[in-house]
């Protein structure tokens, strides 16, 4: 028999990816998507005859209890979410109630409905925020640096605390950042690589960032959720970090992606104080090793095949259709 598994925020980048994996796994797979005037289906249009469907939103708890009660999944993947770091200083309230208060209303659903199912909450890297230790692992402590990252501790807590309080199967992913071409626009690895094609087909002109010298350990989207799932597979809960172990500078990502379409960054690219964070989190690089040798994961794609990945999918994308502005299927 397929398992069934339930996966918020399906029209997301890490969604489509994790649906793509859990067809390829058999799965009957229920997507979640909140009530928009204009369906955001880009992400996931390629897979729409092999999914169903459901409306439901973090804020309602109705909506979440119906959802699990009727679907009675086995899994379910919550990856919902405000997911733009700062948009949450514009929002903080809006934010904590997604991100944090959120993930208590499906905790809730789940141990209303059935105590079996197991459950995965996308927990980020943010958490570590202004890093107490390096590089940081699942023991490393939390500074949050932002509400978002903030809202992210509130969850992964939650999670603990559901698991020890319930004996719900909860884990928390502890995922440092992923891209891919399906990435939103806003994140810096999206703009830089939409903003080398536009330059380089002649459809844009210069490309203005906020602070060059942050480093992320950077991996590849469709990797991580091989994490995800695994984590679900496991004897028992436990919370992971997932990351690659190399981290790079936003400088360093600029002369990769300019440098593969044969153009110097320095000519193209200004700075802009607007774009500078309240407080910034300044260097992150995980280490894996737990989920390296519990769940036997590792990347396959490096950061420079990453970008130049990412470059390649924008000038395709843009020679097809040079007015798009936003996320194509790829
Ligand atoms: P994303 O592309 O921004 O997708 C977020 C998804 O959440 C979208 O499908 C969005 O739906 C949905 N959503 C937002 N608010 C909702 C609500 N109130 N009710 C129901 N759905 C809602 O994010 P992503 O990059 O795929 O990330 C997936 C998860 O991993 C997020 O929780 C994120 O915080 C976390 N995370 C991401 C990274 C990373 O580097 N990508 C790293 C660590 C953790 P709409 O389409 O309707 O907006
Ligand atoms: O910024 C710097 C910026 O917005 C990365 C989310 O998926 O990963 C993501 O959060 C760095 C920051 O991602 C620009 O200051 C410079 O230091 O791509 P980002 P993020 O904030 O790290 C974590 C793990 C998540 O969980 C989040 O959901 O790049 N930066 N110039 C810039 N960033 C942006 N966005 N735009 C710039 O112009």
């Amino acid at each position: 028999m397929s398992k069934r598994a339930i996966v918020t925020g399906v029209t997301g980048q890490d969604g489509s990816y994790l649906v793509e994996l859990l067809l390829q796994k058999d799965y009957e797979v229920i997507g979640v998507t909140r009530r928009l005037s204009t369906p955001n289906m880009q992400r996931i249009q390629h897979l729409r005859d092999r999914i169903q469907l459901r409306s439901a939103d973090l804020l309602d708890q109705a909506s979440l209890l119906d959802l699990v009660a009727d679907v009675r999944p086995h899994e379910v993947y919550n990856l919902a979410a405000m997911s733009f770091v700062p948009a949450s200083w514009e929002q903080p309230l809006l934010t904590g109630e997604f991100n944090a208060q959120g993930v208590t209303r499906l905790f809730e659903a789940i141990r209303r409905v059935d105590t079996s199912i197991r459950v995965y909450q996308a927990s980020s890297s943010e958490m570590f925020g202004k890093v107490r230790a390096t590089p940081q692992t699942e023991e490393t402590p939390f500074h949050p640096r932002s509400p978002y990252g903030v809202s992210k501790v509130f969850a992964h807590y939650m999670t603990v605390n559901y698991r020890e309080s319930y004996d719900l199967f909860a884990v928390s992913g502890i995922l440092f950042n992923h891209e891919s071409p399906r990435r939103g626009l806003e994140f810096v690895t999206r703009k830089v690589t939409d903003g080398v094609a536009r330059i380089k087909l002649g459809l844009g002109k210069r490309l203005s960032l906020g602070n060059l010298n942050a480093c992320r350990d950077w991996g590849f989207a469709g990797d991580y959720v091989r994490a995800m799932w695994a984590m679900l597979q496991q004897d028992s809960p436990n919370d992971y970090v997932v990351a690659t172990g190399v981290s790079s500078s936003v400088e360093e990502l600029v002369q990769i992606a300019f440098g593969h379409v044969g153009l110097d960054w320095q000519d193209y690219v200004d700075t802009d104080p607007n774009l500078l964070r309240p407080a910034e989190v300044d260097h992150l690089i995980g280490d894996a090793s737990k989920a390296r040798a519990q769940l036997g994961w590792q990347p396959t794609v490096d950061f420079k095949g990453l970008i130049t990945m990412m470059v390649d999918a924008d000038l395709h994308r843009l020679q097809c259709e040079p007015l798009a502005t936003d996320n194509e299927p790829v």
